[in-house]
């Protein structure tokens, strides 16, 4: 039992939510590290949305809601984190949720698949290819799903496919707290903020947005700023960490 006046009280029940997640089969075991990793970038980052976090959630939002296909591609990790968040950004963008995994078995697939739909998500099941050109299981996606898609969320992602659906064409947003991450780099647009707090920021982003503003956020997007902007953040706290 968790005390609620724990000082990270939310830290600890988000790993209790994960571990219990991890028994039940639907986040891998490697997630758990995945997760420790990220919380380790969060605290340099202040644990918050910094000003260059909620451009890119911003842009992501102006991005998703000129798709012609817009895919969230979902994992283990994702899916035990953020199920209802994920829901709701589909709600407000019409994107399509299709379950994508790097540890992949069947068996995780249809759990993951239940545990979107018991949060109220449209997920696009079916027959899964070997469509991406990859060597891993990542390759295994939906010809109207994924493979289709021009506009395309990654959280939590864990590298080369990143790079293979920017090389076949689609624009990738990745949700990463690792700005020196490959996904980071090589994504279209990269937001550096935790998975639970960038979301629902999308969400609102595609609510509020105008046709003006959407306009105004793609024509500027520049994920090496975003980037550096995340960098810069992380070193600043880290060089006044002890004043
Ligand atoms: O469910 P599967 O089988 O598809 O496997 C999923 C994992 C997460 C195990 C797999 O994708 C993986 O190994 O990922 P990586 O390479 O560890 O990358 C995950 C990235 O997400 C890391 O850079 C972490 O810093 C970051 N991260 C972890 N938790 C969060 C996060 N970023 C945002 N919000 C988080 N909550």
């Amino acid at each position: 039992m968790i005390p609620p006046d724990h000082p990270r009280y939310r830290s600890l029940v988000t790993r209790e939510r994960l571990a219990e997640c991890a028994r039940s089969g639907i986040v891998a075991m490697e997630g758990l590290t995945a997760h420790g990793r990220g919380e380790a970038f969060d605290y340099l980052i202040g644990e918050r949305t910094t000003a260059s976090a909620l451009l890119a959630e911003q842009t992501a939002a102006a991005m998703l809601m000129t798709a012609r296909r817009p895919v969230i591609s979902v994992n283990g990790n994702t899916a035990a984190l953020a199920a209802h968040e994920i829901a709701g950004l589909q709600a407000a963008s019409g994107a399509l949720v299709e379950v994508n995994l790097f540890h992949r078995t069947e068996d995780r697939v249809a759990r993951i698949e239940n545990l979107l739909r018991e949060a109220g998500a449209e997920v696009f099941s079916g027959e899964a290819e070997r469509l991406l050109p990859l060597s891993h299981d990542r390759a295994w996606c939906r010809r109207e799903g994924m493979f289709s898609a021009d506009v395309i969320i990654v959280p939590l992602e864990d590298g080369d496919r990143c790079e293979a659906l920017v090389a076949m064409g689609k624009k990738v947003i990745a949700v990463d707290l690792n700005p020196l991450s490959r996904t980071a780099q090589r994504a279209t647009l990269t937001i550096v903020d935790e998975l639970t707090r960038a979301l629902p920021e999308i969400t609102r982003a595609c609510r509020e947005l105008s046709a003006a503003d959407r306009e105004r956020l793609l024509s500027a997007t520049d994920n090496h700023y975003l980037l550096s902007e995340a960098i810069r953040e992380m070193t600043m706290r880290l060089s006044h960490a002890l004043d």
